[in-house]
């Protein structure tokens, strides 16, 4: 029998998070990096991923070389720990320079900013040792129509993308589609979006996106679909599994927590498709439930694995032949039942 694959895990600091909402304040304390990282060994990930100012705090204030100089300490501690660095991500959408937008603001200098930021986010990623950046867009969107103009918005991005890619010729970029929030809508929701503005930069081959389980559910796609989409232009290059309870605000839940079986047709696909054969992560951007005691912090990520893996059993498991011999005959209602009850371990 052919070696089976064995996936890599990953997580960002930012989902050992303290369980702030619009609503109400912390209810856990803050912990400090070293902290998080110590957790990530003991739970057995792999790799941790990054947005710029987990590396290099309060990076606004930096000079290039205290960038690079916190970057390098940075790099020690995941060399010294056995940690991969999986990304590093800009954060744009904090500043006071990103309020009305980053690539896409109405107003010149804050473009620049956003575009600065971008290359330095570049720069901490080459220290840091990985060549994945990826992009959220949070703001490039609009909260009204009549703000912006859509076509215009699309030139911006590709020309950031365009000045992104000059800077550093080894990176590939891996656009994170979101339809909405904090945007009323997002100018790239989709994976399709990404990878049609991937084809207008000046160096498509790496440009490619990174598919969010929620991201997709919001957008009201199945993420297994968008796995398959991406993977068939071999564009997939990190992943956020988690879980989404249909249309409302992003919720980050476990993997498999609000759906099973869309959750079993994401590793059906993840697995059809040889994703992480190339040394791709397979990432959980979740969050603990906002009661989440401190003793228990580390349960939606160790539990998103553990789903993983057992969802992993089931793909291949699952009598593909019986499968196939349905299809053929087109009794759809018999194979939908044997999917319930190989899920439900009949
Ligand atoms: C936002 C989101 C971000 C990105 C990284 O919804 O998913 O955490 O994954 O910038
Ligand atoms: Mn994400």
């Amino acid at each position: 029998m052919a070696k089976q694959h064995q996936y890599k895990f990953c997580f960002g600091p930012w989902n050992l998070s303290e369980g702030q909402d619009p609503y109400g304040p912390t209810t856990r304390p803050a912990q400090t990096f070293d902290w998080k990282l110590d957790q990530l060994k003991k739970l057995g990930f792999e790799a941790m991923m990054f947005h710029d100012d987990d590396v290099v705090p309060d990076i606004d204030r930096k000079s290039g070389a205290q960038i690079k100089r916190e970057s390098k300490e940075l790099k020690k501690k995941l060399d010294d720990a056995g940690v991969a660095p999986e990304m590093v991500a800009p954060r744009l959408w904090f500043s006071p320079m990103t309020i009305d937008g980053a690539y896409t603001s109405n107003d010149p200098k804050c473009r620049k900013y956003a575009i600065d930021r971008s290359l330095r986010c570049i720069d901490i990623a080459h220290y840091l040792g990985t060549d994945l950046i990826v992009l959220w867009l949070a703001r490039e969107g609009t909260y009204m129509r009549e703000a912006k103009s859509g076509r215009r918005s699309v030139e911006l991005i590709v020309e950031a993308l365009d000045k992104m890619l000059g800077h550093d010729k080894s990176i590939r970029l891996s656009i994170e589609p979101k339809p909405n929030e904090p945007m009323d809508h997002a100018y790239v929701p989709t994976i399709g979006h990404a990878l049609a503005i991937a084809q207008l930069t000046r160096d498509p081959k790496r440009v490619g996106c990174l598919i969010e389980s929620a991201h997709a559910i919001l957008a009201g796609l199945d993420p297994a679909d968008e796995i398959d989409f991406a993977m068939a232009f071999g564009k997939l290059w990190s992943l956020h599994l988690n879980d989404q309870n249909g249309l409302k605000f992003d919720q980050d839940k476990p993997f498999g927590s609000a759906n099973l079986r869309v959750a079993f047709n994401q590793v059906r696909a993840l697995e059809r498709n040889g994703y992480g054969k190339n040394g791709e992560y397979v990432c959980f951007d979740v969050h603990p439930f906002r009661p989440a005691k401190v003793e228990h912090w580390l349960a939606h990520l160790d539990n998103s694995r553990r789903t993983f893996l057992r969802l992993l059993e089931k793909v291949r498991k699952f009598d593909e032949k019986r499968a196939r011999q349905f299809i053929a005959d087109r009794n759809y209602a018999a194979l939908d039942q044997m999917v319930l009850e190989h899920l439900m371990g009949g």
